[in-house]
């Protein structure tokens, strides 16, 4: 679609959008009463900076069902977040709402060079979470062979993809890494195995990462991203060109603000990345913050789509550590571990308050092929990671290297870093 058609496309969306939700949710109906706006006052996408933004707040305060744009006998799936710090928020799908889900995650997976052939191995959880349902029927709707096993049972994941010859493993990039090493314990080797390609998500990874995975299992790796608020997975995905993150904009409509004015930051400038559903019905957002830090492009990718692309994620706003005044993404810590290739990826940041003075301490585990036994080996080598990161980040890090697994796996998203410091 040029670019022209796909505006008006999203003009012609926006108005229908902002018309029911005025008419239909309270919430938005006071919000735009408020903000001074009437549906009639909203043209085309451009106006779109007329409307007042949503945050994760706005449902926690409206939880479970207040924000619904339709009557529940025409809602037919709900879905929630965990609700690790606070309140869970929900989201609801309409029939129309689900058959959109099926359609965007089609397009990510053909993105990734999945079709009708592939057998695909979901190892993201089922349930609440979107990850699992999401992945299983994007996967089915292109007519894959679909293993929906969800997250967790390692020995039973890699039996399975042994046994039945998966050729897409789609779970989050921490527990494909566990699963890649994993798998010498459990007795198989990479020529068990079919797989091909990795659709991977739900949390941030590095290019490096991509690349380590890529290595340790012999496939491509994809990334695949979405969050629950705006549909789940299957919001924007990579294609083989690995230049950014496509994003399906006749559904999903991007802004980049500046996250401390919220206002509409210049082209290709990082900052908070702020969603519209254009076609949602269930639970319709208008300019939904999503706190997720990246850039957009608008230039045409050598794949040959049009559609806008989204950088790789960096981390989310609220996810940024200020240590010592210096600002810091876990990421960065994961892209200089993974540069030196001396460790395993397997990592976890410890912040701390002493005398006043933040402390960092990063604990990486061993790589098991490059284990030693000498005290020299193992100060060398935490020195040079010292150094390394030093150089990076401009912060200094203590490095404690510890043995291979005593690091906690997680089987959905990673826990990366443990703040200690009492939030003042
Ligand atoms: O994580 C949906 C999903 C499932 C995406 C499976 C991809 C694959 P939530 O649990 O609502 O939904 O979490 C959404 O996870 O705001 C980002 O901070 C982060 N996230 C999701 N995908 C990526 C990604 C699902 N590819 C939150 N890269 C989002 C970086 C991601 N972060």
């Amino acid at each position: 679609m040029s670019r022209d058609a796909m505006r008006k496309l999203q003009d012609e969306r926006l108005r229908e959008l902002v018309a029911r939700v005025y008419n239909n949710v309270p919430f938005y109906h006071r919000k735009m009463e408020e903000a001074g706006v009437k549906p009639s006052d909203i043209h085309g996408i451009d106006d779109i900076v007329k409307l007042p933004f949503t945050y994760k707040q706005d449902l926690r305060d409206n939880y479970p069902f207040g924000l619904f744009a339709v009557p529940m006998k025409d809602i037919v799936r709900v879905h929630g977040s965990s609700g690790t710090t606070g309140k869970p928020t929900t989201v609801g799908y309409t029939k129309n709402d689900i058959q959109t889900w099926k359609e965007v995650v089609a397009r990510c997976f053909t993105m990734s060079g999945i079709d009708s052939h592939d057998i695909v191995q979901v190892s993201y959880g089922y349930g609440l979470f979107t990850g699992g349902l999401g992945a299983h029927y994007g996967a089915e709707e292109i007519g894959c062979s679909v293993i929906p096993i969800s997250g967790g049972n390692t020995r039973r994941q890699l039996q399975l993809m042994a046994d039945f010859g998966s050729t897409v493993l789609a779970c989050t990039p921490s527990y494909a890494l566990h699963l890649a090493d994993a798998m010498s314990e459990f007795g198989y080797s990479l020529s068990d195995m079919k797989l091909r390609v990795g659709v991977f998500g739900a949390e941030p990874w590095t290019v490096n990462m991509r690349k380590e995975l890529e290595r340790k299992w012999n496939i491509t790796a994809h990334d695949i991203y979405g969050l629950s608020e705006i549909m789940g997975p299957g919001v924007a995905n990579d294609c083989i060109y690995h230049n950014g993150l496509h994003i399906h904009e006749d559904h999903f409509f991007p802004e980049i603000v500046d996250p401390e004015t919220k206002e509409p930051v210049p082209y290709g400038q990082e900052g908070e990345l702020v969603f519209t559903t254009l076609t949602k019905e269930g639970i319709p957002l208008i300019r939904y913050n999503t706190r997720d830090l990246s850039s957009l492009y608008y230039d045409k990718c050598e794949c040959g789509r049009t559609t806008v692309r989204m950088e790789k994620i960096t981390g989310r706003s609220d996810d940024m550590l200020i240590i010592r005044g210096v600002n810091l993404f876990p990421s960065q810590i994961e892209h200089v571990l993974l540069d030196l290739q001396e460790t395993s990826a397997h990592y976890i940041l410890y912040v701390d308050r002493k005398n006043n003075l933040d402390t960092l301490e990063l604990q990486v585990e061993l790589d098991e092929n490059k284990l030693t036994d000498t005290i020299r080996d193992l100060q060398n080598l935490s020195r040079k990671i010292e150094h390394a990161l030093n150089s990076a980040i401009g912060l200094s890090v203590k490095v404690t290297l510890v043995e291979p697994k005593t690091i906690a796996r997680s089987e959905g998203k990673a826990t990366r870093v443990v703040d200690k410091r009492t939030k003042e």
